[in-house]
């Protein structure tokens, strides 16, 4: 607590030193979870003055937007969503180098995500990939519960899957890449096309799967275990399972957009955005991911990452501007297309 505090004093303080010059509007991309979006901005708005239009989109249409207005940038901040398509904006020049005067209060994890960027991002938080299901429904249809990834391509779970479109989710991209690492390429590919088949939609969120499994209009959603825990706390019956092989992980990032037009308000919700106090707030609005400042509270429900088996997640490669082109058009022209 008392360090809680001591960040919100020198948040305090760094408000008062930016926010006499800071101009008074800001646009805010969104790429995490829509109530958090909504904390985010009408909280800043609150305790600043300064105006906030923010719209929520998935981390890769985030990306292609501030790519499309790269030349007329309409966005100041791009808040949340899955590391690798921030890294791949700072490799095309997209967003702009800072460096927070937040810094010192930050994982070790979230600083070498800024600094394999030229620090045109920094990490926000971090959140392990997994999958939940509806267990009602499982029990319903008789069938075993899956615990490990393979077991998703099993011919009993035909139609009862469901996960996001790896172009516009930053959760679907994850999956896509943590295959290709966990099982090799050739073998990766093999579980994506196996796995095609008992998909029942490719949705555009990524935690859009789990939020239908919830409702029970889907079995088991491929998420981050975090989107699945939101929904076990809100009451619905999911489960959330780490698979049995092992699996990937984000660092959820936060850039300012290269040329942006509010460049003040943009860097104090940058250093306001990294307090711990801000981030304490995530857990209010079930999102469970594990914060960046290591002061920040964490909920008692939010995944252990260190009791999850992780792979030594390539964020360099998989962020690459040339890797990331090269997966999705694969998983397009390979995957995507199959009959089902
Ligand atoms: O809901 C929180 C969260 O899972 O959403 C982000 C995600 O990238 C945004 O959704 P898309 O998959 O649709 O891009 C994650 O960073 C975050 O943990």
């Amino acid at each position: 607590m008392k360090q809680i505090l001591g960040t919100a004093a020198l948040t305090a303080s760094l408000l008062a030193g930016t926010a006499i010059a800071a101009a008074d509007s800001l646009t805010l991309y969104c790429s995490a979870d829509e109530a958090w979006c909504q904390l985010m901005a009408r909280g800043f708005e609150e305790e600043t003055g300064i105006k906030v239009d923010m719209t929520r989109k998935s981390s890769g249409e985030t990306f292609a937007q501030v790519k499309a207005e790269a030349a007329n940038p309409k966005g100041d901040v791009w808040w949340g969503g899955t590391g690798d398509p921030h890294l791949q904006a700072a490799e095309e020049n997209l967003t702009a180098e800072y460096l927070s005067p937040m810094r010192d209060e930050l994982n070790d994890w979230a600083i070498r995500q800024a600094e394999s960027a030229g620090n045109r991002t920094i990490g926000i938080y971090s959140g392990a990939l997994g999958f939940g299901y509806n267990k009602d429904l499982l029990e319903k249809a008789g069938l075993p519960a899956p615990a490990c990834w393979k077991d998703l391509t099993k011919p009993e779970y035909k139609g009862q899957v469901q996960m996001a479109n790896p172009n516009s989710s930053g959760t679907a991209y994850t999956t896509l890449a943590t295959m290709v690492q966990l099982f090799g390429e050739e073998d990766g590919f093999q579980f994506m096309k196996d796995l095609h088949k008992n998909i029942n939609q490719y949705t555009k969120s990524g935690s859009a799967p789990i939020k239908a499994a919830g409702l029970g209009e889907n079995m088991i959603g491929i998420v981050f275990m975090h989107d699945a825990v939101a929904q076990a706390a809100s009451g619905f019956p999911i489960v959330t399972v780490a698979p049995c092989e092992g699996t990937g992980y984000e660092i959820g990032s936060m850039s300012i957009i290269a040329d942006a037009r509010n460049p003040e308000s943009a860097q104090t919700f940058y250093d306001w955005a990294l307090t711990a106090d801000v981030q304490s707030r995530a857990k209010d609005v079930n999102s469970f991911q594990v914060p960046s400042n290591t002061a920040a509270v964490q909920s008692p429900m939010a995944p252990d990452l260190s009791e999850i088996k992780l792979i030594d997640y390539d964020f360099k490669k998989y962020g690459s501007s040339d890797e990331r082109k090269r997966l999705l058009q694969k998983w397009d022209e390979e995957v995507s297309n199959l009959p089902q």
